[in-house]
């Protein structure tokens, strides 16, 4: 069965340019892209994907470390990816949590490091399982950023809605 899954090039891999690097190992996979951007991360858009991870001690160091304060690159590049067994084949390239027990041939294991301070920097981010794909997607990107439908949605006139178009 298809899968969608949440893949995000954190601050660190963008600052090492590994975004080339990254995208090829994720080609290997023959998942197709399905939607794509370069994202400023708001504090309420940190806080809301690590929420599991908000009683720990590192948690305001990995706000930070995702907005970019701590590689002085405040954007991330977000994907989804979309294919049969999405999540497994995504999460097998990209290695363990912890990038010193990381696979050394994995993006995390080649890429990653860990910080004085004690933060993991594992260069990507991507979704444990089904519920939390659902649940960082639905975050990370509106229903007409992506190309396929993933969710059902609802359609909505609003009037007063302030938005940029070309001029
Ligand atoms: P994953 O990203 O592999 O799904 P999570 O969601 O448990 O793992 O962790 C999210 C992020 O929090 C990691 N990518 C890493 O940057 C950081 N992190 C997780 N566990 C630790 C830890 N024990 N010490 C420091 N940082 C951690």
């Amino acid at each position: 069965m298809n899968q969608a899954v949440l893949v995000i090039i954190k601050p660190d891999g963008l600052k090492k340019s590994l975004t080339g690097n990254i995208l090829t190992r994720f080609s290997e996979t023959k998942l197709e892209i399905v939607a794509a951007k370069i994202a400023r991360v708001s504090e309420e858009t940190a806080k809301e994907h690590y929420q599991h991870l908000k009683e720990k001690p590192f948690f305001d160091e990995l706000i930070k470390y995702l907005r970019g304060d701590l590689h002085d690159r405040h954007k991330v590049m977000a994907l989804i990816y979309w294919g049969k067994n999405a999540i497994q084949k995504c999460r097998e390239l990209a290695g363990s949590t912890n990038p010193e027990e990381a696979e050394s041939t994995s993006i995390r294991g080649s890429y990653g490091r860990i910080t004085t301070s004690g933060v993991y920097e594992n260069v990507i981010h991507v979704s444990s399982n089904e519920a939390e794909a659902e649940r960082e997607l639905k975050l990370w990107f509106s229903p007409d950023e992506i190309i396929v439908d993933l969710y059902p949605v609802k359609e909505t006139l609003e009037k007063e809605h302030r938005r940029k178009t070309w001029a």
